[in-house]
């Protein structure tokens, strides 16, 4: 995220210079570009959403920190050159087109390698050029544009603003959308708004790009609303080029040089709900993953919710920390084997492919509908229409199947297409039990647990929701009785405890703990036993993660309390080895009360808030 943070001295002497400047700012906003430029930083706030780009053009040299030049060569009928795009000393970008010795030039910069975003809000105040045989532009572009099929949600060349059309003395100019390349499979769409005095001063064109739509503003009045080529989904950079070519006009009727003036450029992103965010992260249910994965992603939204109570993150930050929090989850899935379908099992209903260029045309209803079972996301099933559409698993005679967990993916770029399909269950072929609808589908594998995973059924359908194209890429189904133990919490918990005792800050009782947790997790497949090792080597990693903290801290009585600490977790250790007693875990819980006790004891001493953030995440872990 590229965020140009001003110090506190220079916003104080801005908005002096702002208020100095009210009473002028109205007739004479293009009269002194310094001028201008500071009015301008005051209003890059946006209510709702967070600035990620900003560049006001100030100083005496283009910020290479967010530019670069485009790659100097021919283009169209003229050439980019570096010479063509610099800042003028006022605040602006200058993007001139010029003739030297009967060529033309013109400039071009880009974020390509320095800033890429998908969806936000993306803003340009400018002064257009307007001679003729060339045109400028605001534009954003990714390397995807060019990618057949799909239509533009891979990419999509997005032209914020293009002035081929000054030269003809109208007030119109253009926005466009382009995608699938340039040639046979071409698909575009476009806007020609005629505004009054458009190529007369300063004038903003913005972009809202959000996943439904994309929304043209000039001046803050909306121009064009449209979600052609269904919106790009992926991530694009920032251009402001000018090039030579008929569409502009004749180029030798122009005078030149002249140039586009780039007051500002900036982008901003939906500023995240954090909060809503965090609510629907606690909500995932513990037994869809395992124990380890989710253990820690609980320790991690504990962690994040202490943080966002501190204040001083961004949403922007606790998002994608909750995010990553998400991303650590393993679902219960990845401990299973999914049944093994071959072609022969599948069949598909009879409905007509979509003419679709990624698709082979020559396939069968039945070969279509193995595309779903073929282990590559990248093959889907698309129909014109897919109401009433089926594809059928027939596991055959005498080998029915329990089903406990069904996982399905959705063709890529076309997650929400899935929305409402189903996956029904018959032992006759005839009668039709639901297993499980998806409600809200994402990228990746959207998983349902079987409404009914306690009859076994021959018969197995993944039907299209009506209305949409039975867009899927894979359908994974998982039998009930494939149960393996799940470790991994265990096997986390010793990993961290070896870790410790390998760094020197383990408790001394801490390898008598860890031994006898690999012995567990070694020769149990009970997961009772497995569980209850893994809570009570939790709480000996948890003593020995609070003596390192003890000694960073060099807190003077932290020796002595660690000895009686170390004697008492020895006793506890004890009790839990003769047996998973009430009074074992009294001791322990008594024990975990003195850590926390010594925690505040240090806390007061040290007055920081680290070692309190950090304590406080660790002990709601062990004495919930
Ligand atoms: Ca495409
Ligand atoms: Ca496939």
């Amino acid at each position: 995220m590229i965020n140009n943070k001003r110090k506190g001295p220079m916003l104080l002497g801005i908005i002096l210079t702002a208020i100095v400047l009210a009473a002028f700012s109205v007739n004479h906003s293009k009269a002194t570009s310094v001028a201008k430029d500071k009015t301008d930083q005051l209003a890059s706030a946006k209510e709702g959403w967070t600035i990620t780009f900003e560049d006001e053009f100030g100083g005496d040299s283009i910020d290479y920190t967010k530019w670069e030049h485009a790659p100097e060569w021919p283009r169209k009928d003229g050439y980019w050159s570096d010479e063509e795009a610099f800042v003028d000393g006022n605040g602006n970008l200058v993007i001139q087109i010029s003739e030297r010795d009967g060529e033309y030039y013109s400039g071009a910069v880009t974020t390509r390698n320095t800033f890429n975003q998908a969806y936000g809000y993306y803003e340009v105040r400018a002064k257009l050029p307007t001679e003729e045989g060339f045109w400028s532009a605001f534009w954003l572009m990714t390397d995807g544009e060019h990618i057949i099929g799909n239509e533009g949600r891979d990419g999509t060349e997005i032209d914020i603003f293009e002035t081929a059309l000054a030269y003809k003395g109208t007030d119109t100019f253009n926005h466009a959308l382009h995608w699938d390349g340039y040639a046979e499979h071409h698909g575009s769409a476009a806007a020609y708004p005629s505004i009054p005095g458009i190529y007369e001063g300063y004038h903003t064109f913005g972009l809202e790009w959000n996943k439904d739509e994309y929304i043209f503003y000039v001046d803050g009045e909306e121009t064009w609303r449209t979600s052609a080529g269904g919106v790009s989904q992926v991530p694009a950079f920032v251009q402001l080029t000018a090039e030579v070519g008929s569409w502009g006009g004749n180029i030798e009727n122009a005078n030149l040089p002249d140039q586009l003036l780039v007051d500002y450029v900036r982008v901003y992103e939906r500023t995240p709900d954090a909060k809503a965010l965090l609510a629907k992260a606690n909500e995932l249910p513990e037994e869809n993953y395992t124990n380890g994965s989710y253990f820690n992603f609980e320790m991690e939204l504990k962690r994040i919710e202490h943080q966002m109570k501190k204040g001083d993150s961004t949403d922007r930050e606790l998002a994608d920390a909750i995010e990553n929090a998400k991303q650590s989850l393993v679902h219960i899935t990845s401990n299973r084997q999914k049944l093994a379908i071959t072609r022969t099992m599948v069949t598909g209903s009879n409905k007509p492919q979509e003419d679709n260029p990624l698709l082979d045309s020559s396939l069968s209803p039945d070969q279509l509908a193995y595309l779903a079972f073929d282990d590559n996301p990248e093959t889907f099933i698309d129909y014109n229409m897919a109401d009433d559409s089926w594809i059928q698993v027939d596991l055959g005679e005498g080998n029915e199947q329990k089903l406990e967990w069904l996982r399905v993916r959705a063709r890529d770029y076309y997650v929400d297409r899935l929305e409402s399909a189903q996956i029904v269950a018959s032992a006759d072929g005839e009668n039709w039990t639901e297993l499980g609808t998806f409600e809200e589908t994402g990228d990746g594998w959207n998983i349902v647990k079987s409404k009914d995973s306690s009859t076994a059924y021959r018969y197995i359908r993944f039907l299209g929701a009506a209305g949409s194209y039975g867009n899927v890429s894979e359908v994974e189904l998982y039998p009930a009785e494939i149960h393996a133990t799940d470790k991994t919490l265990l096997a986390s918990l010793i990993d961290q405890g070896t870790q410790l005792e390998m760094d020197g800050h383990g408790w001394q009782v801490l390898p008598q703990a860890l031994q006898l947790a690999a012995e567990v997790y070694q020769n149990s497949s009970n997961q009772t036993e497995v569980d209850t090792a893994a809570v009570n080597l939790q709480w000996f990693v948890t003593g020995s993660l609070t003596k390192s903290f003890i000694a960073e801290s060099e807190f003077p009585g932290a020796h002595g309390i660690e000895k009686s600490l170390s004697n008492k977790l020895k006793g506890a250790l004890n009790a839990a080895e003769r047996g998973n007693d009430g009074a074992a875990q009294g001791k322990l819980q008594a024990v975990i009360d003195q850590l926390d006790a010594l925690s505040e004891k240090v806390f007061t001493l040290k007055q920081t808030g680290v070692l309190k953030d950090w304590h406080y995440s660790l002990m709601e872990s062990v004495t919930e």
